[in-house]
Order: structure tokens, then C-alpha cells, then sequence
């Protein structure tokens, strides 16, 4: 038997240890890891079906310069001669990296190294500048640097746990999982501020549907409330708290109640039912993400939050913190090497005697002495050709980006683009020059920090397919062959954590709480053999001391900035974010049939008033438009949604869909201090757009084919993929995409259906359904005859002897059970909760992440049962 490995998931910044047990070469048996600190054994959905994402499908196995396969030699010398002689030519500052959140903390260093002490430039950013940026300015400006105060141990002593702009039962799972185990252990209240009603609110006490933005009023609001009722901390706030000139008069003047209730749209005693439940409970965390970060005020917003956790005390202590939590696996390891163009390395700004300390410590020949661009920055600069060599890995600009239009054209501008990837096509590697195989999750090997500071093993268990290779080696590579063979002289990942952590701890006499001094002597048997540890220990600043000058944390003026009023011609606002089952461009949740089913199609999701006003209705398609671009969607009719506001998935590209590209709508505006773009609210307007037939292709096998459509999407299904499909025009051309094989055909021209189906020895190659006005048969049975025998063409009629009812839109993934299913054993066996549903059905009984969603369920059961007794 082979053993188990264990290694940390590949997804979110929870951080979930994972124990993965290989059953081939490229299968894996995946089961969470009990001993892990950050699950405790648990997984989420995503995590579950990890091993349906491990193939080879689609990945780039070679080193490609244009369309042709190359020598790694070949590649690397060509990637080292360019950088070099661009550098040559145009000065340090004409070259770029582009990174993520989803490298290693080693391949993070080495390539912040090569760039910020050779190359000589600070032009290297990466993917958490959309991210955690304005999070890591908020922390700074607080407390004098990027440490998060609060661990996941906080949620279990916490007796109030307020999430502010996180969806965190569909992005943080686990994390949700312990603050409902955490409820029903221990009755700590829940309070969810979201314009929208997520799964999230589903198991909270009480949820505060803000108007977009307004969460500066809300927390100064909050703040002047504590102050008035007398739960600040005096002693607290003399001791180890500066303020700024006027601070508390501006929190005492036009924060009352009614006003704040008011500019956030709130009803006033649901405000107040929040605020007197915060000023009661001195044991609070509050979580944030995206809803905060990702705005054009995201650094006012964090510092909106943390000044009331400092103003009441409630930091360093158990069950008490402002909790900034991560998107990706390694955000925080990027944050912790320096790999933004805003700081250096191991948590040091540019100050001139942090570029001397670096610079000796790496025996630099070429410092850089200042920030670089920013990742917004830094593409509007390739556009107007400042930028003339470009580096990106491990993320897909083209896609995540805002104005992602404009972000294409600079990738198409730009001299030399260089994407390293662990798929062929991406979005974004469409227009490389190079590419350059990685190795992926399962094959790469280093370390990773989640959001509560803890450091994990990333271990390989799958051996490098084809040519791939890890992202350190990669850099590493170009850095020798750029002429500096020595700096660049690491044999494995262990080489490279050691020097990391001897710099963290490098003249560091206290003055920041990012140090790995223990680290920094490590074996390489001891590094493979680390268990989870958390750096800056179990709560920083119990002490009430701050890595500040003084030693003293900082409050920050903030005040709210004006809502713009809709304009006629954008009466809407856009806000974007995530699925639970995907995971953003989707090149590896995109790979499971089981994910793929949660949601099939990128949807824009919109009020049932705004839709009767346009005219639009469930399921209809529909164009979103903002001055930046549009994208078809799906419609998906919502009261969740506040009126006026809609919300779109960011998981879409061009791989899997002609419609649903968010990422061409967001504003390419953001935030003055972090230079994090404001991707939660965007003028917009929405139209129905109709279409003459609609229908769906499945076809055998996982090459993806480009439809000639207006609308296709794409999802991977058992033996073969699955595509939504609706246009206008003679929708016979899609014959041809239907592989070779016995034809067997149907067609009802009354209502403009036809349905072909081709076979070759009693195996289903493919079948097409349209119709103009007629019904589409459930697709479920249809996609399970491309794995049986004897497949004739009684296929066509879409129906197995005594099949079942449709089961409706999939809940439950691991199990398979969908929402009819659920809504039909609740109305006939009367079940009352999530667990009796359970019982009943197997749903949200392994992990877990649908039972939100049965919640939900099961309280709009509930209230259409008032309703019918009315
Ligand atoms: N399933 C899944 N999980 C993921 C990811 C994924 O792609 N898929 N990605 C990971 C990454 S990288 C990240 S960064 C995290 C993101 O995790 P989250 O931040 O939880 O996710 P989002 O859906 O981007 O946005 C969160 C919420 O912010 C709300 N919001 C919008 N505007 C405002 C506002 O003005 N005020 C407030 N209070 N809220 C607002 C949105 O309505 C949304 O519900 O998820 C991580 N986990
Ligand atoms: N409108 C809107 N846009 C957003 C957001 C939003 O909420 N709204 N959220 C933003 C946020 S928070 C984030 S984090 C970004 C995420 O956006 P991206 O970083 O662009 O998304 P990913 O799909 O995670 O891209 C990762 C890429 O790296 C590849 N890859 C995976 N593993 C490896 C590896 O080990 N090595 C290498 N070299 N490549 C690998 C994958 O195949 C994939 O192509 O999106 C941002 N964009
Ligand atoms: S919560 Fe889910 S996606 Fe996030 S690390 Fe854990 S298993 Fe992975
Ligand atoms: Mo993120």
C-alpha cells in the first residue's frame, strides 16, 4: 500500500491540511487531515473532489516558444537573453513580473529576489494587489506592519463573530464550519454585513444588508455608539493607542444612529439590534475579505474596522480581533517575502536602511530603492510601452483584471510576454511567446502561510508529468542564466525557506514580528518533516505592544466617501464575486464533472422588481454593460439581491464559455493607499437579449470545441463535456461539431426541434438537442449513456425505462442530490432541519458545504407553507 502524504489543500486561505494517498500514477485518494490546526480533518467541497482535477487534461507538458515545443535550455536561455538585453537597452524599470498568491513562499522569494536585487527594479507584483493589498496598507497604517492579530482558535473563544463583506460559507468553508460548530457548542452569536443575502447569512442571527460601500459609516457609526455608551477602553487608548489630531471629534459629530442608518440604507433598529449586541460582547471578531478589500476606499474600510477593535480593547486577547482573512493558498507567504511592488522583503518598506540590510544580505548588485507599479499600474504602463518585458505566473490576467479588455491588448502589445502556467491555454497565455510548464498542486513542494499565520507543507505525491517543473526552479534558472549563478544556486525548496527565514531574522531586533529566526537552521529531513506552526505566536500584541516607533498602535481618520447616485445611463451597480464550487478562472475546479454541477452557467443575478421593469425574466439571457465592455449571462431572478444592484460570478473565460466575462466590466479604479482595484461596484446597465432557439450538445471525450453560438458554456462532465447552448440563425451548422458515427436523427418542425445523436458500436459519441419553442428533456440521463453500452437510437427520446423525475439544479455534490429532490422529500416526509434532511436524503452529510444551502431550502419551504395557510 502506498502511504498517505499529507500536504495542504490547493484552494483557499483557510489552509485546510489534506492527506492524499496515491491509487495510480495520476489518482489520488484524498481525505482531510485530522492533525491539521486549520480543519481538524475537515474539507469543503472544493477540497473533496481535488482528485478529480489531478489528470493531464489540458495541461502544458513543454516548454512552447510561439506554437512550437522547445528544450527547456532553449526556453531559458531565450527568457535570460531578453530580460537581459531589455534591461540593457531600457533600464531596469522596462521589465515586469506578474505573480500569485498561489506560488510557494520559496518560488515567491526567489522571484522578488531576482527582480528587487538584480534586475534592480521593484516591478514585480502579484494577484493579492487585487487581493489582500488594501488589507496589508490597513495593517500597516494600524500597526506599523502586515500582521494579522487574530488566529482560527479566536472563533472558538469569540461569544459575537461579525463576517463584513465575506461570503463565507461558499469561500471560506471550513472556517464557516467552525463558527457554526462554534454556535452550536457554545451559542456565539453571528451578524453578516452583505448587500446581498449570501448561504452566509443562512445560519446568522442577524443580517445587515448595506448599501455597497457604506461600510466606513457603519463602523464610525459603530465606533461613536461604543464611545457613547462607555465601552471604549480609556486605559487601553492612553496606553497604547495614538490618534490623530480630530479624531474623536469627527467620530462624535454626524455618526448618531439615525444618520448612519441612513447612509447605509439600514433600517434604523436593525442597526442598533447590531450595535448594542457589539457593545455587549466584549469577546467579538470581526472577519473581512473582499467586500471591504476590494474597494476604491478598501484601505479606509479596514482601518474603519480596526479602529473600533483598538478603541474598545479588543485586540490580543482571547476571542477578540479585527480578522482580515485570505483568498488564496499563499497570499499571506507572498505578503510575507515582499512579493508586492510596494514593499521589499520579510515585512521591510524602503526605507534607505532596509534597501542597505537586503541589499548585503543577498550581496545585491542592483537594489532597488523604491516601489514599483502596481498591478493595475503596471498594465496601463505596457499600454503606453513602458513595460517591454513581461513575466507572469500563476495567474490569469486577462481574466482577473479589471478592464480586462484593455489588460488583453496589453498582453497582445507588449514586446515579450513570458506565461508560466500549468495549463496549455489560458485566457492570458494566448498571446505568450513563451510558456513555460510548472509543476501543479500535488507535484510542488514547498511551503504555504494561511490566514491565520500558519505556515504548512505543500508535499508532492504525483510525479512531474511530461516536462514540468517547479516555479523555483524555473526563476532560479533565469537568474543564473542571466549571469548570476551564485545568488541563484539553490538545489531545493528547503535551500531557498532556510534563506528566507535567515533575512526574516536578519538584524531583527524586535522590530518586526516576522521572524523565522527557528527556521533558519533547518534540515532538509526536519523542513519534509515540518509539522504546522504559526509565526508571531499564538496572539500577537497581547502585550499591547505594536511594531510601531513608539510602540504604540494607530487609529486612522476615515471618512466615508460620497455613493454616487446611478446615472441614466448606468442605472445599475455591478458587484462580482465567487461560486462555491469554483475556484476563479476555473483551469482546476473546471475539471470536475461534480463541481461543474453546483453552477453550470455564469449567471447575473437581479431583483425580481428591476427584472419585471426590464422585462426580463428566470433564465433568460441577458447583457450586462458597463463603459468598460459587456458579456452575455445567464439570468438568475434573486431576492437576495438589493434593488438596483446585481451580481456576477468571476469564474468565466474563453475556455469554457462565450458569455459570462466579468472581468471586462470592473472599473480599472483603486483604492489611494493600496492601489487595490474596486471590483464590488461598477456602473452598469442590463438588457434582455433574445435568442430564436436554445439547446444543449454533449460530446464524448475532454477536447473543448468553440461553438459558433452567441451563447455556448462548457462544463465537464463524466466521459465527456456538456454545453449549453442558444443563438439565433440556422442552428444546423453545430451538426458539424458532432463526432463521426452512425447518425441517428429526429426532428419535430412544428415546434423547431431537432435531435441528433451519433453512435459507433453501441457507444454514444455525441447528441445535439435545439428547439425554437418546445421544452429541452433533463440532461442527467443523457450524459450517463456516454458511459453505458448498447446506446441505440432510442437515445433520442432522452428517457431510460422508468427514469427518474428531473432532480433539478445539484445541491448536495457529493452525493448528487438535487433541489427537487430535497424540496419533494421535505414537502412529503415533513422534515423540519438540515439534519432530518440528512437523514432522509444523504445531503450535506459529508462536507458539509451545501448545508447553508439546505437551509435555505428549507426556509423558503417553510414560508411557502405560511403563505398556502394564509
Ligand atoms: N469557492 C471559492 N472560494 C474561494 C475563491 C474562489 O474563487 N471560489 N477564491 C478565494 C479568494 S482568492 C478570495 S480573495 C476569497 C474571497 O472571499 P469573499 O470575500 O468571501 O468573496 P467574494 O464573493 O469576492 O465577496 C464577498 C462578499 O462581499 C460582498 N460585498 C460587495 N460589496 C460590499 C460592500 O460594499 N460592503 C460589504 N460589507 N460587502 C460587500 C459581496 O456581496 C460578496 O458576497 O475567496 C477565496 N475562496
Ligand atoms: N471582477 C472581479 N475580479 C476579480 C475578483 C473579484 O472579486 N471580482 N477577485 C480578484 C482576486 S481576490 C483574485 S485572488 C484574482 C484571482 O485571479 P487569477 O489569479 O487570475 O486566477 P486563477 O484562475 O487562480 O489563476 C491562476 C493561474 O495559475 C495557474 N496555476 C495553478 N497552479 C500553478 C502553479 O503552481 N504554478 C504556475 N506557474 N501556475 C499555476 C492556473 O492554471 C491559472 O491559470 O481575481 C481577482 N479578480
Ligand atoms: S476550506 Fe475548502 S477550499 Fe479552503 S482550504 Fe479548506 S478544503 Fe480547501
Ligand atoms: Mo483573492
Amino acid at each position: 500500500m502506498t502511504q498517505a502524504i499529507r500536504t495542504t489543500c490547493a484552494y483557499c486561505g483557510v489552509g485546510c491540511g489534506i492527506s492524499a494517498t496515491p491509487t495510480g500514477p495520476r489518482s489520488v485518494t484524498i481525505l482531510g487531515d485530522e492533525a491539521h490546526p486549520a480543519n481538524g480533518g475537515r474539507l469543503c467541497s472544493k477540497g473533496t473532489h481535488l482528485g478529480e482535477t489531478v489528470g493531464l487534461q489540458g495541461r502544458l507538458l513543454a516548454p512552447m516558444i510561439g506554437a512550437k515545443r522547445a528544450s527547456w535550455d532553449k526556453a531559458l536561455d531565450l527568457v535570460a537573453k531578453k530580460f537581459r538585453e531589455t534591461v540593457e537597452r531600457h533600464g531596469p524599470d522596462s521589465v515586469a513580473f506578474y505573480v500569485s498568491g498561489q506560488l510557494m513562499t520559496e518560488d515567491y522569494y526567489v522571484a522578488n529576489k531576482l527582480m528587487k536585487g538584480f534586475i534592480g527594479s521593484s516591478n514585480i507584483d502579484t494577484n493579492s494587489r487585487l487581493c489582500m493589498s488594501s488589507a496589508v496598507a490597513g495593517h500597516n497604517r494600524a500597526f506599523g506592519e502586515d500582521v494579522v492579530p487574530a488566529s482560527y482558535d479566536d472563533l472558538e473563544e469569540a461569544d459575537l463573530i461579525v463576517l463584513v463583506g465575506s461570503n463565507t460559507a461558499w469561500c471560506h468553508p471550513i472556517v464557516y464550519q467552525r463558527i457554526q460548530a462554534a454556535r452550536a457548542a457554545r451559542g456565539t452569536r453571528l451578524v453578516v454585513i452583505d448587500p446581498r443575502r449570501t448561504e452566509t447569512c443562512e445560519g446568522a442571527d442577524l443580517h445587515l444588508p448595506v448599501k455597497p460601500g457604506t461600510d466606513v459609516a457603519l463602523m464610525n457609526g459603530l465606533l461613536a455608539w461604543c464611545d457613547a455608551e462607555g465601552v471604549t477602553d480609556p486605559a487601553f487608548l492612553a496606553e497604547h493607542v495614538n490618534a490623530p489630531e480630530g479624531f474623536w471629534e469627527h467620530i462624535r459629530s454626524g455618526h448618531d444612529l439615525w444618520t448612519t442608518a441612513k447612509t447605509c440604507d439600514i433600517a434604523p433598529a436593525l442597526l442598533e439590534q447590531f450595535y448594542k449586541l457589539f457593545a455587549a460582547t466584549p469577546r467579538t471578531v470581526t472577519m473581512f475579505s473582499q467586500g471591504i478589500n476590494q474597494s476604491i476606499r478598501g484601505t479606509d474600510q479596514v482601518n474603519a474596522i480596526i479602529n473600533v477593535h483598538l478603541a474598545t480593547g479588543r485586540i490580543g486577547k482571547p476571542g477578540a480581533a479585527p480578522f482580515s482573512i485570505t483568498g488564496q493558498p499563499n497570499a499571506m507567504g507572498g505578503r510575507e517575502v515582499g512579493g508586492l511592488a510596494s514593499t521589499l522583503a520579510a515585512h521591510m518598506d524602503f526605507a534607505p536602511d532596509n534597501v542597505e540590510r537586503v541589499g548585503r544580505f543577498w550581496a545585491a548588485p542592483a537594489m532597488a530603492t523604491r516601489p514599483g507599479l502596481k498591478a493595475v499600474d503596471l498594465f496601463r504602463a505596457i499600454n503606453e510601452g513602458r513595460i517591454k518585458a513581461l513575466w507572469v505566473m500563476a495567474t490569469n490576467p486577462a481574466v482577473s483584471l479589471p478592464d480586462a479588455g484593455r489588460v488583453r491588448e496589453a498582453l497582445q502589445a507588449v514586446p515579450f510576454l513570458v506565461v508560466s502556467d500549468i495549463m496549455a491555454d489560458t485566457d492570458s497565455s494566448t498571446h505568450a511567446h513563451v510558456r513555460l510548464p510548472a509543476a501543479g498542486w500535488g507535484e510542488k513542494d514547498g511551503t504555504v502561510t494561511n490566514s491565520d499565520r500558519t505556515v504548512s507543507r505543500q508535499r508532492p505525491f504525483l510525479a512531474l508529468p511530461g516536462e514540468a517543473r517547479p516555479d523555483w526552479w524555473i526563476v532560479k534558472e533565469v537568474g543564473r542564466r542571466m549571469g548570476w549563478r551564485n545568488a541563484f544556486a539553490y538545489d531545493r525548496p528547503a535551500d531557498i525557506w532556510r534563506e528566507h527565514a535567515r533575512l526574516t531574522a536578519y538584524q531583527n531586533d524586535g522590530a518586526r514580528v516576522l521572524n523565522l529566526r527557528r527556521q533558519a537552521t533547518i534540515s532538509n529531513d526536519a523542513y519534509d518533516a515540518m509539522e504546522p506552526f504559526r509565526w508571531g505566536g499564538e496572539r500577537p500584541f497581547s502585550d499591547g505592544r505594536f511594531p510601531t516607533p513608539d510602540g504604540k498602535a494607530r487609529l486612522v481618520l476615515t471618512k466615508q466617501m460620497e455613493i454616487q447616485e446611478p446615472l441614466k445611463q448606468w442605472p445599475m451597480t455591478l458587484n462580482t464575486g465567487r461560486y462555491r464550487d469554483q475556484w476563479h478562472t476555473m483551469s482546476r475546479t473546471g475539471l470536475s464533472p461534480k463541481l461543474a454541477r453546483h453552477r453550470e452557467e455564469p449567471l447575473v443575478e437581479i431583483h425580481p422588481q428591476d427584472a419585471e421593469l426590464l422585462g426580463i425574466a428566470d433564465r433568460d439571457l441577458a447583457r450586462v454593460q458597463t463603459a468598460q465592455g459587456n458579456s452575455l449571462f445567464r439570468v438568475a431572478i434573486s431576492e437576495g439581491q438589493r434593488l438596483g444592484e446585481i451580481f456576477t460570478p468571476i469564474h468565466w473565460t474563453d475556455q469554457q464559455a462565450s458569455g459570462g466575462r466579468t472581468g471586462l466590466l470592473p472599473r480599472p479604479l483603486v483604492d489611494p493607499h493600496s492601489g487595490q482595484p474596486g471590483f464590488k461596484s461598477t456602473p452598469a446597465s442590463v438588457e434582455k437579449v433574445a435568442t430564436e432557439w436554445k439547446g444543449f450538445l454533449i460530446l464524448r471525450g475532454d477536447e473543448p470545441v468553440k461553438l459558433p453560438c452567441l451563447w455556448s458554456t462548457r462544463i465537464t462532465v463524466p466521459g465527456g463535456a456538456l454545453y449549453e447552448i442558444a443563438g439565433n440563425g440556422d442552428p444546423a451548422r453545430l451538426d458539424a461539431f458532432l463526432p463521426k458515427g452512425d447518425r441517428v436523427e429526429a426532428m419535430d418542425a412544428s415546434r423547431g426541434t431537432r435531435r441528433i445523436a451519433t453512435i459507433s458500436e453501441g457507444r454514444l459519441n455525441g447528441v445535439l438537442f435545439v428547439t425554437r419553442t418546445g421544452l429541452l428533456p433533463s440532461r442527467d440521463w443523457l450524459i450517463r449513456q456516454l458511459e453505458t453500452e448498447g446506446v441505440g437510437g432510442s437515445v433520442l427520446a432522452a428517457r431510460g425505462p422508468g427514469s427518474q423525475p428531473d432532480k433539478g439544479a445539484t445541491v448536495c455534490v457529493c452525493f448528487d442530490i438535487g433541489l427537487n429532490q430535497i424540496v419533494a422529500a421535505i414537502r412529503e416526509q415533513q422534515l423540519v432541519n438540515v439534519a432530518a434532511v440528512g437523514k432522509a436524503l444523504g445531503a450535506g452529510t459529508n462536507c458539509g458545504s451545501c448545508r447553508p444551502a439546505i437551509a435555505n431550502i428549507l426556509a423558503q419551504a417553510q414560508q411557502e407553507t405560511l403563505h398556502a395557510a394564509e
